[in-house]
Parts: structure tokens; C-alpha cells; sequence
């Protein structure tokens, strides 16, 4: 753990770049300028820029890596979770319901109903719209509660409502949540996977041990359920689900042998099929192998073939350096200095009001809420004062793979059946973020406890690699800083770790990206060369689909919103001025009418561009005023027509865009629990489209990132963030009358004759020196913590961290 420090002298202003290993680094950067006049700010909108705050930020004059300023939210934060005191109230008030018949968590078994999940339901628009913007009321705090029914042989979940809060105990009532999902079947979804997790473990034991003579014989390994098992046998998750039956497919992993989680490429190609239907394991029964593309009826059929002469043995998966991250190979010239880092001087320069979860930069505010299913949401997301995007955030994600093998060719995770909340994990200090970052806690419900994850949201500002703009002429240069915003998240889901970026832009533009890591799930190579490349021994980097999908609910100065596409289109035509017809190119705007043309994909060639306008508000020269939504690094949607697996649980995943008028019944394009019922989900997507009117309307846009994934020899051991990316952005269009970017002072002009610098403009910005202390980050990283957990129910106030020997 490096303990040293380097000491630096900069110009106060900016995130900078620094080169520790240059030692110290002297900075007179600024030339001080003859007049400094050009730094009033004004807004270039009439009427446009009322300011929310008074912006009085610290740091002016002190030069040191400093918390953001703290602010007070212009309203309370209605999305962000329940208090303690609101979930205590609720679970015990729960516990009280002899009708649920709950058991604790820790005491149930596979028989018991439990509480799966408390949090706060989520305001309607409308209500929530009638506080934020009309100084109404608060809109009524609901808990949404979800029930894990097993204690029946029809095991079900039961999305109910609680509320409102606060809990009177004679007169607060449950009632079935049922307007959020297109199918009404009074908050019930079947749970096809009831969480036996020991009655499958035993039934997966049964069979292994079944065929332990044939396993050892393959690889000299057996899983018998003891201590020194080194394979296992696990498959699709969740479980099919055909005419009536609950089917299973299950292959053969070696474990890992070391200290990394690489057991996702460790398939060793022998797959075990049977029906798990109905609760009652004496009934259940192997319905065949699968062995080098050969299907046997029964474990008998698969034995005797197995022991026939000419039976075809096939190699192993093993574990190994391969698949493991550490460092390995020679280390590269100067790789062992230290590479430039970021700091900021002169603090924070952004406002957090942290106990309302409420973000102020620059001219951009939003409110941060953070859930179970889908992890962080931005709330209120307004520029300049005038709200953009009432709602921001993920909605579902989706792989889905494909293969020659049952185990690859039926898995199609759904990821907010996990759920995104419950593994976005600390960040690392100067890896995921910079280390001056602002870290925030995020919470989520678990067993009767929320669970704190501490510093797994993080804000910060970034200078890019890039001037936003630049000109040179034969007497001057101008460039002005690219200075940026972030706030992000990772989940880790499973295998796999989802970074999610929600980015602000000087010119008012606002980046949605998300970027993938972490180990694939990879095929055992079989006959399946068309599914994936051969990428290490008896190994597949099977071919698989990300599809996520993303609510941006646009207000663009109102709610009355229109999307306009405007084409580029070639065309021949003639001109007054010439009688020859030429081949040129010119623009065609049309609008979407109704839902019957609202869901589409990106144009071939980048053609056309996707706007979202206020019909009712233009410029003084007569264009429409609005926001254009364009692809920034890929994106795509789902490869498969029709999936047999998903059927009609993620019709999200088919179009790029996707437009619906708002309704407050359709909150979200998926339900976490669509998995459980794929041919007539508690949400099909499709339903939301039925030629509602377009135009001048509330308009919610959902917008799929994701890439077509066919992992090569380079996702070994991991994939990695720098490619495997998608993103899209919002751009002002015709919005203001001029780039609002000008406004910043973090630019120059360099006046010069004949080679003569006559003038260095900096516009205000701090000439002051200082010499700051940079601490390299590693540091911190023995602070490193998981869940911090506070036991709800029983509940007790005054010592709300009885619990902390659960922290894991
Ligand atoms: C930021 O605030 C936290 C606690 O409020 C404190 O521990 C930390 O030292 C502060 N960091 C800086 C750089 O001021
Ligand atoms: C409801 O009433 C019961 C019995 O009077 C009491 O023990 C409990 O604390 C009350 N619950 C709430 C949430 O007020
Ligand atoms: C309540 O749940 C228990 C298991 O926790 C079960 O044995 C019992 O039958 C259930 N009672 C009712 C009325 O469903
Ligand atoms: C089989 O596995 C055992 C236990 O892991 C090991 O001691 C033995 O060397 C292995 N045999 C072969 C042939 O690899
Ligand atoms: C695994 O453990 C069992 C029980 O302790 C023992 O009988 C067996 O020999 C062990 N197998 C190997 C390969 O070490
Ligand atoms: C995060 O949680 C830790 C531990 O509970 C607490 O000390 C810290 O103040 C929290 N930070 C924020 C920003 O809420
Ligand atoms: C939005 O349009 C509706 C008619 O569809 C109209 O009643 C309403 O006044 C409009 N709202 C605004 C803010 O213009
Ligand atoms: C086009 O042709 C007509 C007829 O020859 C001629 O009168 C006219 O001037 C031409 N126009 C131009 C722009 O050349
Ligand atoms: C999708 O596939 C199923 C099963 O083959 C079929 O019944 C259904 O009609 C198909 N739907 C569409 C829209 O093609
Ligand atoms: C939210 O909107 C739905 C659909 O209009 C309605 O059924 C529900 O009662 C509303 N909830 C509240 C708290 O107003
Ligand atoms: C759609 O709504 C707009 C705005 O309210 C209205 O002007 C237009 O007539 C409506 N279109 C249809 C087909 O009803
Ligand atoms: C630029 O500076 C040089 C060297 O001092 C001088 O000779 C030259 O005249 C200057 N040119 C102008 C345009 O001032
Ligand atoms: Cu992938």
C-alpha cells in the first residue's frame, strides 16, 4: 500500500490531470490576461434560466480535494426508499396479518411464506407531478410488498400494497397491486422455481451420484455433496416451462480451484435433462443425457453407451491462470510507475443534498432513488430549470444465448429477477471512480433487514481527453475544457458486472451508457462452431444477446410532447438558378401520429434523427424546440424473432426505440417476476401499444442499449469495459439559441501577431497557486466494506445495528 505523497503546485480551477511520477510539478499555467470582461453569464434563452440556487460553492481560494458543497432539495425526494421507521412499521404491522400466515425469513423453510420484499411504491406521474410542480400535496406513500407463497403446492408471489403509510393499525388495509401489470390477476404471479433449494440440490446430488462411475472415469472428479467434490451440476435458471411441465437442464462444471470466480468457463459437456414438475420430488423424474451432440433417452441408455466399445471420450475444462485476472506475463515498459490521475484542486464542484439524494451541477438537478429490481433511477432531471426528463433509468436486462447444447440454447437471463439493487457492491476508489469522487450509500430489502451498500453510488466531475470546442485562425486560438459530470453504479449479477453511467455535457447534452465486465458464461465446444468461436481447450465463448432496455420519460418545457423524425433523403432536383437537374440530398421531417408507428430501430446510414419536440414552443425563428435522442457507441436489439424462451416476457427487447404515451399504469416495460410466466407475463410489453395518440402528448421513450456479444479468446479471463460499451445521448436541439457551453469560464483565447502573443483571455478563471497533497487512493481501499444490515423486524430504534455480525 503505497504511503507516500506527492506534492503539486497548480492553478486553481478544474479537475486536472496529474503525472505523480514527474515528482513535482510546477504550473504557472495562466498568463494573467490584460481585461477579464468576458465572464458574465447570461442565459441565452429569454425567460429560459430561472436559477434554482444561489451557486456559492467552497473551495474559491483553499486548494485541496474537498466534499461537495451541501445543498437543501427544492423539494422532498418522493422516489427515493421507505425511512426505517416506515419498513419497521410495515413488517411488523405484516407479521400481525394472520391472513399472510408469514414466517421470518431465517426461521422458514421451503413451506413457509415469507416477505420477499419491502419498498416504497413508487408515486404515480400525476400525483407526483401535482407536488413537484404545482406545490400540491405529497403524493401518498404506499409500501409495495412482495409475499413469497409457499406454503401451498401452487407456490405464487403476491405483489400487494400497503398504505397509506403511515400504518394506523385499525384502519390500514393490504390490497392486491394489480394496475402496473398488463395481465390483472390481483398481484399473483406463479413461482415456477420455489426456492427449494435443498430438495433440488438433493434431486441434482441424486443424479450425480447416479453416474459417479462414469464422471470419474471423465475427469477423476465426482460431486457426491462431500467437502473434496470438485465438479458441480447446475443449468438454466429459470426453470422451462412447456405445456404444463417444469423442466431442467443441467450440466457438469469443474469448480473452481483457485481464489477467482471462473467457474462459468468450466463447462465439461455433459448435460442432464428432467422434469421437476409439481412440489412432490418422489414424482420427478431424468428424462436423458446429452453427450457430443448424441441425446440418450435414459441414464441406462447413456451407461451402456458409455461403456461400448468406440465410445467417444471428450477433453476438459480445467481451471488455471487462463481464467484468472491477476497480473501475469512480462510487465510492460514503464508499467510499474505510476500512470496520470485525476484530482480536483479546488474541491467538489457540485451540490448534494444527501439525505434527499438531490444532485446540483452547474445548470443541471435531478433526485437519485435507488431499487431492488432495477438499482438507480434519476428523478426530475432538469436543465436550466425546465425539466427534461421527469424519469431516467433501467427498466430490465436481457441475455439471451444461444447454442447446440440445451443449456446455452434455453438460457435467457432476465436480470431484475435478481435484481440490480442487491449487488451494486462498493466501488473502488480510483478504479471505478476517480478517488475525489462523492460516494453515496444505496440500500435495499432483504430478510426482514435493509442492507447498506456503503459507497456504491458515486458523482463526480471528469475533464475528457478532448476540448469540447476549438478554433484556430491566422490571429487567435480558442479552446474551451470538456468537463463533464457523472454519477454511476455497478451491479454484478451473477457473472457478469453492469456499469452503468449517467453522464452531464457543458453543452447540455446528457449520456446514458452502459458497459459490461466480468466472466462470460461460456459453452462447452461441441459440434457448435456455428454459436461461438473456439476460444480455449473444449471451450465456446458462446454467442449471446444484451439487451437493455431504458425508460426516458421526456417533458420537454411540458409534458405535450411530439417525435419528430427528420430524414436525410438523396434527391434530383432543379433549382431557378440552372435548368440542369442535379443529384443532391436534402431534409423531410415527419412526426409519429400513434402508437401503430411508434416502435422502430435506428436508421441505416445514421439517416434520420429522432427528436422529441414541444409543438407549442419554438424558437423566434420558428423551429420547434426540443431534445434529438442518438446512439453514441452502439446499441442494439434483440438478434431472436419470436424467442422460445422469452415468448412474450420481454417484447421491450425487439425495436431500438419504442414510444408510449404515458399512463400511470404502465410504469414500467417489465415486471422482475416476467421470468415465471414467459407465455402470459405479469407485464407484455406489447399490450402498451394500442394506437394511442401521439402527438402533443405525454410521451415516454424506451430506448434499448446492449451489444451482440460472441465472447473471443480476448474476454479471457474477463470481458472487458473498453469494447464491450453501448450508449446513447440527448442533444438540445434548436432548444436554446446558441451552444450554452460558452457560459463556462473554463476556456481560453490566445491572441497572437506574427507569432506575438498580444493576449491570453482565461475569462475569470482562478489564477491562484497552491500546492496540493495527492495521496494515491490504494489507501483507502482497506476501508472496503459489503452490506452493512439492519434487522426491521423485530425492530428495535435505538439500536438499529444489533445486527452488524451479519455484515458480508
Ligand atoms: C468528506 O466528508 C466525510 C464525512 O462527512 C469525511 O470523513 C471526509 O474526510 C471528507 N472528505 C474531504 C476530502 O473533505
Ligand atoms: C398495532 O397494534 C398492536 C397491538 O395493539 C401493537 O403491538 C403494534 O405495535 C401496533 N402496530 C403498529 C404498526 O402500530
Ligand atoms: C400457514 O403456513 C404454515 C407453514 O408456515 C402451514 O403449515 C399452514 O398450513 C399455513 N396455514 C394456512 C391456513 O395456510
Ligand atoms: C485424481 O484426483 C485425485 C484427487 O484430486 C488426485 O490425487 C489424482 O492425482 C488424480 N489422478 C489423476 C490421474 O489425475
Ligand atoms: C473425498 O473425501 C471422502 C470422505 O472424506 C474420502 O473418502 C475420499 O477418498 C476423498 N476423495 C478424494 C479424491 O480425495
Ligand atoms: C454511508 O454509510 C456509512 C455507514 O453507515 C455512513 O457512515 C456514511 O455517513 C454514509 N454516507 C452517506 C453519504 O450517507
Ligand atoms: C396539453 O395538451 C392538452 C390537450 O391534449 C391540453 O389540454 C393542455 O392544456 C396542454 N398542456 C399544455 C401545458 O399546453
Ligand atoms: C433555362 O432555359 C430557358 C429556355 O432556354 C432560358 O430562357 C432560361 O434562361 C434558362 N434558365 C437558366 C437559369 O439558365
Ligand atoms: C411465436 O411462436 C409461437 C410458437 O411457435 C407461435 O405460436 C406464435 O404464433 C409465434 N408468434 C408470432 C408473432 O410469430
Ligand atoms: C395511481 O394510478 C393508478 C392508475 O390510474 C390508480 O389505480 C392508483 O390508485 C393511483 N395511485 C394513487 C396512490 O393515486
Ligand atoms: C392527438 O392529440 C392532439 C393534441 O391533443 C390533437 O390536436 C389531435 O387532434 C389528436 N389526434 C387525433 C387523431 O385524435
Ligand atoms: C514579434 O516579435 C519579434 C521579436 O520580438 C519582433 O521582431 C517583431 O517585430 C514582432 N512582431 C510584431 C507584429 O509585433
Ligand atoms: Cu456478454
Amino acid at each position: 500500500m503505497p504511503t507516500s505523497s506527492w506534492y503539486l503546485t497548480v492553478a486553481l480551477g478544474l479537475t486536472i490531470l496529474v503525472n505523480p511520477t514527474a515528482g513535482r510539478l510546477h504550473a504557472d499555467l495562466r498568463r494573467p490576461s490584460p481585461k477579464q470582461k468576458h465572464d458574465s453569464r447570461r442565459d441565452l434563452y429569454q425567460g429560459l434560466g430561472q436559477k434554482l440556487h444561489d451557486r456559492s460553492f467552497s473551495g474559491a481560494g483553499s486548494c485541496h480535494e474537498s466534499n461537495f458543497t451541501k445543498i437543501q432539495a427544492p423539494k422532498k425526494n418522493i422516489w427515493t426508499g421507505l425511512t426505517d421507521p416506515e419498513a419497521a412499521s410495515v413488517l411488523s404491522w405484516l407479521f400481525e396479518q394472520t391472513d399472510l400466515n408469514l414466517t421470518l425469513s431465517k426461521d422458514a423453510g421451503d413451506w413457509d411464506n415469507t416477505v420477499e420484499l419491502v419498498e416504497l411504491m413508487q408515486p404515480n406521474k400525476t400525483n407526483s407531478l401535482h407536488f413537484i410542480d404545482h406545490n400540491g400535496k405529497e403524493p401518498p406513500r404506499y409500501a409495495h410488498v412482495v409475499i413469497d407463497h409457499r406454503a401451498t403446492v401452487e407456490p405464487y408471489y403476491a405483489d400487494i400494497l400497503i398504505g397509506p403509510l403511515p400504518i394506523v393499525n385499525r384502519t390500514t388495509q393490504w390490497q392486491p397491486l394489480e394496475y402496473p401489470y398488463t395481465r390483472k390477476t390481483q398481484g399473483r404471479i406463479r413461482n415456477v422455481d420455489p426456492d427449494d433449494t435443498l430438495v433440488y440440490d438433493t434431486w441434482l446430488l441424486g443424479i450425480s451420484t447416479s453416474v459417479a462411475d462414469i464422471t470419474r472415469d471423465l475427469w477423476n472428479a465426482t460431486y457426491l455433496g462431500l467437502d473434496n467434490d470438485t465438479i458441480s451440476l447446475w443449468g438454466i435458471d429459470p426453470l422451462s416451462q412447456e405445456n404444463g411441465h417444469i423442466l431442467r437442464w443441467d450440466q457438469f462444471w469443474h469448480d473452481t480451484a483457485g481464489d477467482f470466480d471462473s467457474s462459468t468457463l468450466l463447462p465439461l459437456g455433459l448435460y442432464v435433462h428432467s422434469d421437476v414438475t409439481g412440489r412432490d420430488a418422489s414424482k420427478w423424474k431424468v428424462l436423458g443425457w446429452l453427450y457430443n451432440d448424441i441425446f440418450y433417452p435414459s441414464t441406462e441408455d447413456f451407461r451402456n453407451a458409455f461403456y461400448s466399445p468406440g465410445f467417444e471420450k471428450l477433453g476438459a475444462n480445467s481451471d488455471g491462470e487462463w481464467a484468472h485476472t491477476d497480473q501475469r506475463g512480462k510487465v510492460l515498459p514503464h508499467d510499474r510507475s505510476y500512470p496520470p490521475v485525476s484530482v480536483a484542486p479546488s474541491g467538489s464542484r457540485f451540490g448534494v443534498d444527501v439525505e434527499q439524494k438531490y444532485v446540483e451541477w452547474m445548470d443541471f438537478t435531478f433526485y437519485i432513488s435507488f431499487s431492488h429490481d432495477v438499482g438507480m433511477t434519476l428523478h426530475d432531471i432538469r436543465y436550466k430549470g425546465q425539466r427534461i426528463l421527469y424519469e431516467l433509468g433501467l427498466q430490465e436486462a436481457l441475455a439471451h444465448y444461444a447454442g447446440n447444447d440445451p443449456v446455452q440454447s434455453m438460457t435467457s437471463y432476465l436480470d431484475s429477477y435478481y435484481g440490480f439493487g442487491p449487488y451494486a457492491f462498493e466501488l473502488a476508489k480510483g478504479y471505478d471512480c476517480p478517488s475525489y469522487a462523492t460516494y453515496l450509500n444505496s440500500t435495499f430489502y432483504e430478510d426482514e433487514t435493509t442492507h447498506t451498500h456503503i459507497h456504491s453510488i458515486c458523482l463526480f466531475e471528469y475533464d475528457a481527453d478532448y476540448p469540447m470546442q476549438r478554433h484556430s485562425s491566422s490571429y487567435y486560438v480558442s479552446v474551451t475544457k470538456n468537463v463533464y459530470f457523472t454519477v454511476r453504479s455497478v451491479s454484478t449479477v451473477g457473472n457478469y458486472d453492469y456499469m452503468f453511467s449517467y453522464s452531464f455535457y457543458m453543452d447540455g447534452s446528457i449520456g446514458v451508457e452502459v458497459r459490461a465486465s466480468g466472466y462470460i458464461q461460456s459453452a462447452y465446444y461441441a459440434h457448435n462452431e456455428d454459436f461461438g468461436y473456439h476460444i480455449h481447450d473444449a471451450l465456446s465463448g458462446s454467442m449471446h444477446d444484451h439487451v437493455l432496455n431504458f425508460k426516458a420519460d421526456f417533458d420537454i418545457l411540458g409534458l405535450n410532447n411530439t417525435i419528430q423524425l427528420t430524414k436525410q433523403i438523396p434527391t434530383t432536383q432543379k433549382f431557378a438558378w440552372s435548368n440542369q437537374t442535379r443529384n443532391t440530398m436534402k431534409i423531410e421531417h415527419s412526426n409519429i401520429k400513434n402508437e401503430d408507428e411508434s416502435r422502430f430501430n435506428w436508421a441505416a446510414n445514421s439517416a434520420t434523427q429522432v427528436k422529441v419536440l414541444n409543438l407549442d414552443e419554438t424558437t423566434p425563428y420558428g423551429e420547434y424546440r426540443g431534445y434529438r435522442i442518438l446512439p453514441s457507441t452502439g446499441t442494439i436489439h434483440l438478434t431472436v424473432e419470436n424467442s422460445t424462451n422469452l415468448r412474450n416476457a420481454a417484447q421491450w427487447a425487439n425495436y431500438d426505440i419504442q414510444v408510449t404515451q404515458h399512463h400511470d399504469t404502465e410504469p414500467r416495460s417489465a415486471h422482475p417476476k416476467n421470468s415465471q410466466d414467459v407465455e402470459d407475463p405479469a407485464i407484455n410489453f406489447n399490450k402498451f401499444f394500442n394506437g394511442e395518440n401521439l402527438t402533443q402528448q405525454d410521451l415516454v421513450v424506451w430506448l434499448n442499449l446492449g451489444m451482440h456479444h460472441v465472447p473471443h479468446t480476448g474476454d479471457l479471463p474477463n470481458t472487458v469495459f473498453t469494447t464491450a460499451h453501448s450508449g446513447v445521448q440527448f442533444m438540445p436541439l434548436n432548444y436554446l439559441l446558441g451552444d450554452p457551453s460558452r457560459e463556462t469560464v473554463n476556456m481560453v483565447r490566445v491572441v497572437y501577431d506574427d507569432g506575438n502573443v498580444s493576449a491570453v483571455h482565461t475569462f475569470g478563471q482562478h489564477d491562484d497557486q497552491c500546492t496540493l497533497d495527492f495521496t494515491p487512493a490504494e489507501s483507502s481501499l482497506w476501508d472496503y466494506v459489503g452490506d452493512v444490515v439492519v434487522r426491521k423486524f423485530p425492530y428495535d430504534p435505538n439500536d438499529p445495528y444489533f445486527d452488524t455480525d451479519s455484515i458480508s
